[in-house]
């Protein structure tokens, strides 16, 4: 049966803006304060979106959240009108206030843990909502995304959902951000690799001392068992602590795998040959490709500045791979002269293609955080919301709609302006008519 990966991408919301909200997430910070643009960063995404459609992927999109989250801030004890409770969280508690103003759903690696069918006890594609709760900001997301996943992947014949894990550190979950899936192809069982950055249960573990891990064994553990994966074919490496504590805030700041490749910095895991080896060992007879990028050739700072495996490998319909990298990756000597050098070896990937997503990177958002993998058999893929996925007519539709919604440019003052929280949700009450969601959104409700 014919399979495919579908990337499901974030949209970007229209408050999409920099606040500095995640301490051990290097660019979120350094930009913190810094204007941003909404109108720009959406389309930043679309352009992404519509690239790799025209490359004959099958791409699809995830709907934002809504924000400000008005409904936090009055359960938080801000009361009165809708611009009362923005005025006051604004003065009273500007950190909070700008939490709940956050655009961060557009990154949709975080937003759930998928295992495809062909990997699970009872045949049907496994979704687990990611529940975040490293980051007040990002703990906000896990009930609309279950929604909206709900409204995309709606047909309980093919697709599994689950209520994301308990809101507590000890099951700090961070969705496909820290996991991987190996496989011959995408029809073919695979091996799940689950990164976690501690051991919630056991402190006597290596854990990293300056930046937050936040994502637990016991987290991934968890989604392995809901999602019914076998042992044989589930791994689970704990990420280097050395490199959280430099600014690896996921998994996928420092490795990423597609198919038989696993792409990855030197430094990234913690018992890096006891990793490969199980690997290796759980993939069966067909040799991984391991691809390795030594310190020597690429510093970790270097890459969490370029985000070089926050890139998306992707098989095309030729067979060959191609890397799907930032811009910022091209505009470094090292990394660019690396790429360029990886493309003509003996690995599958064949292609690099570069593109502009610096709205996103300046809050620690490469292409490969923009994006949720979903492989699926063509039953599956039929039984998608068809309005989800990205064809010419749609990508313009959602152009439009952007350009009638959306501000060129927005600074910490205008997140308090009820007439955003207006814009805002006109603007996704219409895109929920466009994507045929129904009422995913808590204003809807
Ligand atoms: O969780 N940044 C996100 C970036 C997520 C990147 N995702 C993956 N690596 N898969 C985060 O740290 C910053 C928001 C701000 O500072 O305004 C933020 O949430």
């Amino acid at each position: 049966m014919k399979q495919v990966e579908v990337n499901f991408d974030g949209l970007v919301g229209p408050t999409h803006n920099y606040a500095g909200l995640s301490f051990g997430n290097v660019a979120s910070l350094n930009n913190a304060n810094a204007k941003s643009s909404p109108k720009q960063a959406a389309k930043q995404g679309l352009l992404k979106m519509k690239a790799l459609h025209d490359l004959g992927m099958t791409q699809g999109v995830l709907a934002p959240q809504a924000r400000p989250d008005i409904d936090t801030l009055r359960r938080l004890g801000f009361t009165g009108s809708d611009a009362n409770v923005l005025e006051q969280a604004s003065k009273r508690a500007p950190e909070v206030f700008l939490a709940c103003c956050s655009a961060s759903s557009m990154w949709t690696a975080n937003a759930a843990t998928v295992s495809p069918s062909a990997d699970t006890h009872d045949g049907k594609v496994h979704f687990t909502p990611a529940n975040l709760t490293n980051k007040f900001h990002r703990s906000l997301e896990p009930e609309v995304t279950g929604r909206i996943l709900q409204s995309t992947f709606k047909n309980d014949k093919y697709f599994q959902h689950h209520v994301h894990l308990p809101d507590n550190e000890h099951f700090g979950d961070e969705g496909a951000a820290n996991h991987t899936r190996l496989c011959s192809e995408y029809g073919r069982a695979g091996v799940e690799i689950f990164v976690y950055g501690r051991h919630a249960f056991d402190v006597s573990k290596p854990a990293p001392t300056v930046f937050p891990a936040r994502q637990t064994l016991e987290a991934s553990q968890a989604i392995a068992r809901l999602h019914g994966l076998d042992d044989d074919t589930t791994v689970f490496i704990q990420q280097n602590p050395d490199v959280i504590d430099q600014g690896v805030f996921h998994n996928d700041v420092i490795s990423v795998g597609n198919q038989n490749v696993l792409f990855y910095h030197q430094q990234a895991f913690f018992d890096t040959q006891n990793a490969l080896d199980e690997i290796q060992r759980k993939f069966g007879d067909e040799k991984v490709h391991f691809v390795r990028v030594d310190t020597e050739a690429v510093t970790v700072q270097e890459a969490i500045k370029t985000y070089l495996f926050n890139t998306q490998i992707i098989t095309l319909p030729s067979g060959e791979m191609a890397i799907i990298a930032p811009t910022d990756c091209e505009e470094s000597d090292s990394v660019s002269k690396y790429l360029s050098n990886l493309i003509t070896q003996d690995t599958p990937i064949k292609h690099v293609h570069y593109f502009d997503v610096k709205q996103s990177m300046r809050n620690g958002g490469g292409p490969a955080c923009l994006r949720l993998r979903v492989a699926m058999t063509e039953q599956e893929l039929g039984a998608v919301n068809q309005n989800t996925l990205i064809d010419d007519a749609n990508f313009a539709k959602l152009n439009s709609w952007v350009d009638k919604h959306y501000r060129d440019e927005l600074g910490d003052d205008d997140l308090r302006d009820p007439q955003l929280l207006i814009e805002s949700r006109t603007a996704l009450d219409e895109l929920t008519q466009i994507l045929n969601l129904g009422s995913v959104y808590p204003f809807q409700r």
